[in-house]
């Protein structure tokens, strides 16, 4: 018999222009995918037996379809948690050979765990024939962050990798069920201006208590308030919580979400000195409210802004990874050099500098 044939698919990584920490708060966030892709290949195998490579690791690992929570670990809970959650919701693969290739760059803020996990989905989704709505299928990459690698994250990430547009941001509203994604135009390089990323380097991992305890907090604060969703709370509320770290989160919440509705605006609008300054006050925020930021996101900010960006702030979830700023094109070397010399002077290691641009979320390739 023929070997079963080998499709080619992909999952874009993403940058989130704004909406930092609202997704498990109900608010609206404003992503885009960006052009940096995981490309999955995948066949499949009637031995119930799935098999995958990545380049980002030197061993491939194996394991049964019927695999369950905590069998895999590392690089491989990625897969094996998208298998277990397409089982799970009545999709069952019957084996497959996967093999994964990235240039998301990893541990960088710019969900290189979502690319992989949105990119298996919709390989494994495609070779048994199954079409399931990106959204859908958004939400069960979700569940295997959430449920078999065990970081307790939003749905952020997953939408972006899956509902990616050309050209276009992602409004999407975390409130509704299921999640409401209006693709939004993101033209600001017709305008003249650049998307920079600055990945700092600095460590950054989800799994490392800090996230879910900022959600927890959350959790306590709506519950206080008698709310579903925190990013509902009007501005009264800051006055209604005595404990001063839950009142500082509860702050970002609601400026953010009041930030992020004002950047929609602004972006429709063309109105990039307002959207940028949006981001920048959205920066403050995280770092002193909600206190996710980081020395080096502080300082990539801060270079940024001094060497000519209309405005700066980090991006995803924080404690290290990646910081993004607007610039006029002709200040995207100067940018990137001011930064590199401040990391430099205070020491850092060396911060990569890119550009991206807007671009499609997960499909098929070949
Ligand atoms: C991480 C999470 F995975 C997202 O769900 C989101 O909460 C983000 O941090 C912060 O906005 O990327």
């Amino acid at each position: 018999m023929d070997a079963p044939p080998v499709g080619r698919w992909s999952a874009p990584g993403r940058v989130n222009l704004i909406g930092e920490h609202l997704d498990y708060n109900g608010g609206p966030v404003l992503p885009i995918a960006i052009d940096r892709r995981t490309d999955v290949k995948a066949r499949l195998r009637d031995d119930g037996r799935v098999r995958a490579w990545s380049d980002l690791a030197e061993h491939s690992i194996e394991f049964g379809a019927d695999v369950e929570p905590g069998e895999v670990t590392d690089w491989g809970a990625y897969v094996a948690g998208v298998v277990w959650s397409l089982r799970e919701a009545g999709h069952p693969v019957p084996g497959a050979d996967v093999v994964i290739s990235s240039d998301v760059p990893t541990g960088a803020g710019l969900s290189s765990s979502a690319a992989i996990e949105c990119g298996v989905a919709a390989a494994l989704l495609g070779s048994i024939g199954v079409d399931v709505p990106p959204v859908e299928v958004a939400l069960l990459a979700q569940r295997a962050e959430n449920d078999y690698v065990g970081v307790p994250s939003g749905s952020m990430d997953q939408l972006a990798a899956m509902c990616g547009a050309e050209g276009h941001a992602l409004f999407i509203d975390t409130a509704a069920t299921p999640p409401k994604v209006d693709p939004v135009p993101a033209d600001w390089t017709a305008d003249g201006l650049r998307l920079l990323v600055i990945d700092t380097r600095a460590s950054h991992s989800l799994a490392d208590g800090e996230y879910a305890k900022r959600r927890a907090e959350c959790d306590t604060a709506a519950e206080q308030l008698g709310l579903k969703h925190l990013a509902d709370a009007g501005l009264d509320a800051v006055l209604r919580i005595e404990d001063p770290v839950i009142k500082a989160r509860v702050r970002h919440v609601i400026t953010e979400t009041a930030r992020t509705r004002s950047a929609v605006r602004a972006l429709r609008e063309r109105q990039w000195n307002q959207l940028a300054t949006l981001f920048t006050a959205s920066h403050a925020s995280l770092r002193d409210d909600f206190e996710v930021s980081a020395p080096e996101l502080d300082i990539a900010v801060d270079a940024s802004l001094e060497a000519g960006a209309l405005g700066a702030r980090m991006t995803g979830g924080g404690f290290g990874g990646s910081a993004i700023a607007l610039v006029p094109a002709d200040r995207a070397e100067a940018v990137g050099e001011r930064v590199r010399a401040m990391f430099a002077h205070a020491e850092f290691a060396e911060p990569r500098t890119f550009m991206v641009a807007p671009a499609a979320g997960a499909r098929r390739d070949g």
